[in-house]
This record gives structure tokens, sequence and C-alpha cells, in this order.
């Protein structure tokens, strides 16, 4: 078995106890990881408050921790065979997912990297005569960045590059489920010369470690990417040390096909919208309204591409749909598959496991139309493609609003009015037309409603790990006036 350390204040250490991940693949154990506890939170979370107040971190200048940046994103990218490999072994994210992810992640570092100086504090026109005054923008304090185990390079990417950037420090948590890429990501943090202390890199459960970095004292931001259910509870630790907080929260993003679509180009769209990362995305396309006078023909479209999808190891190249990465995930889409056939939903193609061992699931459409189906409300977090239509445009602005999340939506459509009605329409914080699941280093990614609130990615995420401080300065000489003497 492959032994991870964790990484706090500059050091590979172990845990205060250890846990062991499984391979999802083959549902058995493969490595042995640190689990942090209170006490090691409590350390890393002193070590990262060190850094921030004093020594090398502290007096650097923006350029300076953008050179480090740098060095990081390059590190990134020529390690990424390796940390693809990682993730691919502990969450069961396949490989050509991971390698081509993990590539690109590097380009998040270079985007903040080059960020770094550009934070401009701003001069203001004040009205009093003899005054100049100015806002500063400082780094916030200390981070706690919680990440689940799905693509945990590229979401710890998006909250370390504009904190890093801003100047901050932070104490990473990894998921308890497969953190083994990011524990070794800490190797490159190391090897690209940040001071002791600026970036922790831990792992442990939700209630000891998850629960004590969120609550802890010195914390003055927390962002996470989970569950809603895990956010509230985060929320509510955060009345204790009044952190800002930043949430992603996954979502039930529709993906909407009007009949004027170019067909092929939208099923590609969708298979990959729902399919890709075995729909373990935050921005899965898991539910279809397509209208009504396509829908036979559009379903037997993504029937034919579904059934062809190649399942099998996540480690094989060839691979398109690997497991998933726990067996809870899969008991959660088994149940909720089984209630929407029990109210009525009716099974396109998949709904059952195939013959490899491992978490596997068949890639799965239910048609439910007409029916209150479980499988459209909640996120399963799976490869599974609830299918609703509509008749009218109304009908189907009303489809995609139907849910208490709002992180994404597709629109599919080649009338241009239209697709901008759609735009502005739709209530989520990405809409992609005639594409979808792009993203960028430079475009903000982030959620309405249930899905969360605040950005990742773009300029205003590195605002948001900054304070604003008004600094007033006098410029004239004259002597303060006593102010208990009538004039
Ligand atoms: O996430 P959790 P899980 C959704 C998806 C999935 C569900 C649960 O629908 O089925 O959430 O997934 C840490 N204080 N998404 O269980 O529990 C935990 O250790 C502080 C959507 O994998 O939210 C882990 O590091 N932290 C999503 C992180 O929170 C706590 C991605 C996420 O775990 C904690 C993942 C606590 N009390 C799941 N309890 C997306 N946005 O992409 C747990 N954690």
């Amino acid at each position: 078995m492959q032994r991870f350390q964790q990484y706090i204040n500059g050091e590979f250490e172990d845990g205060s106890g250890r846990f062991e991940s499984l391979d999802p693949a083959t549902a058995t154990p493969w490595a042995e990881m640190p689990e942090a506890r209170e006490a090691d939170v409590d350390r890393a979370v002193n070590a990262a408050e060190a850094a921030l107040l004093e020594g090398n971190w502290a007096a650097m200048t923006a350029t300076q921790r953008g050179k480090l940046l740098y060095r990081l994103a390059d590190l990134v990218a020529a390690n990424a065979p390796k940390l693809a490999e990682l993730e691919t072994r502990d969450t069961g994210k396949i490989i050509r997912e991971t390698s081509a992810q993990i590539a690109y992640v590097a380009d998040y570092y270079r985007y903040y990297a080059g960020l770094a100086d550009k934070i401009e504090g701003s001069f203001l026109s004040i009205d009093k005569p003899d005054m100049d005054v100015w806002l500063r923008r400082e780094p916030v304090g200390v981070v706690a960045a919680i990440v689940p185990w799905n693509s945990q390079l590229f979401l710890s990417a998006v909250k370390l590059g504009p904190a890093l950037a801003a100047g901050c420090t932070l104490v990473v948590k990894a998921s308890e489920d497969g953190p083994a890429p990011l524990l070794e990501f800490a190797r490159l943090v190391h090897e690209a010369g940040f001071p002791a202390g600026v970036v922790n890199i831990i792992t442990g459960f939700g209630p000891s470690c998850g629960s004590a970095l969120t609550r802890h004292p010195k914390i003055a931001h927390i962002a996470f990417t989970g569950g809603p259910g895990t956010a509230a509870a985060v929320v509510r630790n955060s009345a204790e040390n009044l952190a800002s907080t930043s949430l992603e929260l996954g979502g039930k993003s529709p993906f909407v096909v009007f009949a004027d679509a170019d067909l092929e180009s939208a099923a590609n769209a969708q298979v990959a919208g729902i399919f890709a990362a075995t729909g373990q995305s935050c921005v899965a396309g898991s539910r279809l309204i397509v209208e009504a006078s396509i829908k036979d023909r559009f379903l037997a479209i993504l029937k034919a591409k579904a059934e062809a999808i190649r399942i099998g190891s996540p480690l094989d190249m060839a691979t398109e749909v690997g497991p998933l990465c726990t067996e809870r995930q899969r008991a959660l889409i088994e149940k909720t598959v089984q209630s929407s056939l029990d109210v009525g939903a009716r099974l396109v193609t998949g709904g059952g496991r195939p013959k490899q061992e491992g978490y596997f699931f068949t890639p799965t459409i239910l048609d439910c139309d007409g029916v209150v189906s479980p499988s459209v409300e909640t996120e399963l977090f799976g490869p599974v493609l609830s299918v609703l239509s509509f008749e009218t445009e109304a009908d189907a602005v009303r489809l995609a609003n139907d849910t208490r999340y709002g992180l994404a939506a597709g629109v599919f459509t080649q009338n241009l009015t239209r697709a901008h009605r759609m735009t502005k329409r739709i209530r989520a914080g990405i809409v992609w037309v005639n594409t979808y699941r792009a993203v960028s280093p430079i475009a903000p990614f982030g959620g309405f409603g249930q899905s969360g609130h605040g950005r990742e990615g773009g300029l205003q995420a590195a605002l948001d790990y900054t304070r604003t401080k008004t600094v007033w300065v006098r410029t004239s000489d004259d002597p303060i006036p006593d102010p208990f003497v009538m004039r």
C-alpha cells in the first residue's frame, strides 16, 4: 500500500490518525492516508497565521508572489501525468479526463500568477480639503479551503490561485474520499519554494477535521465546494468565527434543446454534459428539457450514443465512463432511479450495474414526462439523465428554472433572438449557448440559489480574497486647532 503524508508548516508528516483509501474500480484498499484531527488543524491554522503576519511571505512583493505561482504552474504542468494517475487511482475519474484537466490546471495558476501584481488600490476624490484618502487592498487573512474528491486539483486551484495572488495563506482540506492527488500536490508547493506555513494541506473527516477547521477562531474566510447539507453546517460553524464564505454546491442543471437546434451537435454536448466524469460534475446537465416535436428523434440519438459508451478501467485511455467514487454515491443513485421508476418514469436505457467489479453504474436515461420523478429534483452526481419536454419557449423557461439550484444551464437553438432571451430568463450563474461545460481561468464560475454564492475564476475572485483598508492622511501643516476653544 502507498502511504501519503500531510503538509503543515513546510513539513511532511503523519496525521494524528490514519485511514485507508479504496480504489473505486476494484473496491479494495490501495493507500494509507494521514487523518488530521483537531490538534493537526490547530497547528496548520497557527502556521498559516504566522506566515501571514511575519516572515518571508508577509514581506514579499506581489511580483515575487506571482513568480512563485508561475513556478508552481510549471511544476503542475510537468507533473500532470503523475497527478492524473493518482487522481484516477484514488477517485475512479477516468485518466483521459484527469490528464487533460490537470494539464489545464497549470493555466489557472499562470492566470493568477500574472494577476498578483495587478491587484490595485484606489485614490478617493474626498470632499474635504487638505486630505488624501486611499484604499489599500490587503489579504483577507487565513483561508480554509475545503474541497470534495471530484476534480480536486481544479477545485483547489480556483481557491489557491486567487488567494495566494492576494497574499493570503491557506489550510486546504482534501476530501477523505480520494485525497491522494492533493497530498502529492503538496510536494510541488514545497518544491516551488513557498515559505513554510503559506500553504498547508491536510485531509480528514467532516466532523473531526472539517468542522474544527471551519470553526477555528483564526480563519477569516472559508472557500467551500461540496454538497448543500455540508455547506449549511459550514455556514453554521462560521457563526463562531464570523468568517466570510464562498460556496460552490453543485446543481441540477437544465439542458434545453429547441427543435431548430443542430441535433447531432446538441446530442454530443448532452452526452458530454451528463456522462463525462461519470456524471460526477457540479455542472452536469442532468435535466434534458427538449421540445416535444423532436423528443423521440433526439432520445433515439442519445440512446444510441449512451449505449456505445465504453465502460471500463479508469486507468485505460480508451475508457469513457468509469466507476463512481464511492459505494454510498452508487447506493443513492440506485435508490433514486428505483423510486423514479416506481412513480412511473420510463427507462430509455441503462439503469443498472454493468458486469465490472467496483462502483460502476451504466449510463442511464429516464423519461420523466408527466411524472413527479425524484430523479428530476435530486442531485445524483452520477450518469443519470432525466428527460422532460415542452411545447412553448415559456414552458422551457419555467421547467429550466423549476429547481432550487442554479449553477449552470445549456441552450441549444439556431434562433439568435431566442438564444439571447434565454440567457436572460434562465436563473443560473453560467449559461452556455450551443456549447456546454466550457470553463476558463478568465471566466467567473459559481451559482445562484442553493448552488451557492461567490465566484471562482476571473479577476473578481482575486479581489474577493482581499479586504480594503481606508487610509486618511491630512496634508496640511497647520496645527489642528484645540477643539474645546470656541472661535
Ligand atoms: O460532499 P460533502 P460528498 C454534492 C453531490 C453529492 C453530495 C455529497 O450531490 O452527492 O454533495 O457529496 C467536508 N465541516 N456534491 O459527501 O460531504 C468533506 O470532508 C466542514 C456537489 O462528497 O459536501 C469534504 O472535504 N467540512 C459538489 C467536503 O466537505 C466538512 C461536489 C465535501 O464533502 C464537514 C461534491 C463539516 N461538518 C459533492 N462535513 C460540487 N459542487 O461539485 C464534511 N466536510
